[in-house]
């Protein structure tokens, strides 16, 4: 059996916005994701996350899960706006929930993990430009302070930001995720104050929690060239540059990709180059972090020049693959790869899977048991790639599954089914899967599940 290191910490991973529901309980204000989804047109079927797996009343039951499960590690994030209702103003009740869900955890020995930024920006800061205003990064490290002040004495592991390119490009440029902005230049200067107003947390979650462990969660899908012509190479490029170097290489304190500012300023992505940056703000942006979080779902294969605007085309299909029904190429070693350039390029001093998973519609049989084969599948292929990278040098210290349960998958609304645990939107059953048992299996053990 293929064993894990001792105190590998297997865990799975949720977001507020995606499984708490109570969008307007207890003083929470609204986000521009509430905006966002309840405006029709922008969600599949008009839906949101009003109640989605109404987490924040049945959080007990869902620990109660976790802990037949056996995760060791639960990461899940706080909504900004249940905290700081209007980005200013603490809500006792907000923190309060959240140190509630803390210490059931701490109860059954789950150790918490804490998304700061999972994509719910407080209207009322929205309103002042969101992300693309750098005074947004100043707000974001009142959210460190009051949340790490309230719970950093039982929160160890602390994220700043999950997927600054989603929260930047999907959201600014791409325009398919709040605020639905389709503008280039909002998209880049919203990474700019995403990445600084992480570097600037950073300072502040060194402060209040000294003894902690701290990092960010990119996304990355690799891309992989697939002839020799200089229209595949450059597009690999291109892709690599937009999704990945854009945000690892100032983190790492390598500033923005040379080839990529240029690329933006020829085609009049950036006409002003980059005009969003100031003196110091590299400085801040690179402050060291203690891990790096890698979330990983598929990858990219470019046969040609790819088309930055026309986003759903970036991929060519590959059609002997396994495919996720978000139409996502299964490929365990693109994490295997990814693993082993944050080690060995980028020099990442530990390395969490922050996110791995898929999606499969698969639900009760007639025996009320959900047999999700190709999950399985996914979590033991990709699970086998970090222990190949483990054994290849690299400092991996766990993974979480995306998702504990099935959630709220944004614009796709409830369409995509991602969790080890699924959930009866109507009854708000939950049913561990079969994934669910394999893991079980697989976390007593600490070793890969048959
Ligand atoms: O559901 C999302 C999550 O919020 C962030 N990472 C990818 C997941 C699947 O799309």
């Amino acid at each position: 059996m293929k064993k894990f290191p001792d105190n590998f910490l297997w865990g799975a991973a949720t977001s507020a916005y995606q499984i708490e529901g109570a969008w307007n309980v207890d003083g929470r204000g609204p986000s521009h994701w509430d905006t966002f989804s309840q405006t029709p047109g922008n969600t599949k079927n008009g839906e949101t996350g009003n109640v989605a797996c109404d987490h924040y009343h049945r959080y007990q039951e869902d620990v109660d899960i976790m802990s037949e499960i056996g995760l060791k590690a639960y990461r899940f994030s706080v909504s900004w706006s249940r905290i700081l209702p209007d980005g200013k103003t603490v809500n006792q009740a907000g923190l309060d929930y959240y140190s509630r869900l803390v210490d059931s955890l701490l109860e059954k020995n789950i150790v918490p993990f804490i998304t700061l930024y999972h994509w719910e920006l407080p209207q009322t800061l929205e309103d002042m430009g969101g992300w693309p205003n750098r005074d947004v990064a100043k707000y974001f490290v009142d959210l460190a302070d009051v949340t790490t002040r309230a719970l950093g004495d039982k929160v160890k592991n602390w994220i700043t930001h999950n997927e600054p390119w989603c929260t930047a490009l999907l959201s600014h440029q791409i325009g398919l995720h709040a605020p639905g902005k389709k503008d280039w230049y909002q998209g880049l200067s919203a990474a700019h104050t995403v990445l600084l107003s992480h570097g600037m947390a950073m300072d502040t979650l060194r402060t209040n929690v000294p003894d902690g462990e701290h990092g960010i969660a990119p996304n990355f899908e690799p891309a992989y060239p697939l002839n020799r012509t200089k229209e595949a190479l450059d597009g690999a490029r291109i892709w690599d540059g937009y999704y990945i170097r854009w945000f690892n290489d100032p983190l790492a304190g390598r500033e923005y990709p040379a080839d990529m500012v240029n690329y933006y300023t020829e085609t009049g992505r950036l006409p002003n180059g980059l005009d969003f940056v100031q003196d110091g703000d590299y400085d801040l942006i690179a402050a060291p972090v203690d891990f790096i979080g890698i979330n990983n779902y598929t990858r990219q294969r470019m046969d040609g020049m790819l088309d930055l605007d026309n986003f759903n085309t970036a991929a060519t299909p590959n059609p002997g693959a396994e495919y996720t029904e978000m139409n996502w190429e299964v490929y365990p070693d693109g994490l295997y790869d990814l693993i082993n350039r944050m080690h060995f390029d980028y020099q990442a001093p530990k390395i969490y899977i922050t996110e791995s998973g898929c999606s499969y519609s698969d639900g009760p049989d007639a025996d009320g048991r959900v047999r999700d084969e190709r999950r399985t599948k996914y979590y033991a292929a990709h699970a086998d790639a970090v222990h190949r990278a483990i054994q290849n040098g690299a400092n991996v210290a766990g993974m979480f599954m995306w998702s504990l349960l099935d959630n709220f998958e944004w614009s796709l609304g409830y369409s995509q089914r991602f969790g080890m645990v699924y959930v009866d939107y109507e009854t708000q059953k939950r049913t561990i899967k079969d994934s669910g048992y394999w893991y079980q299996k697989t976390i007593a053990q600490n070793g890969l599940a048959e």
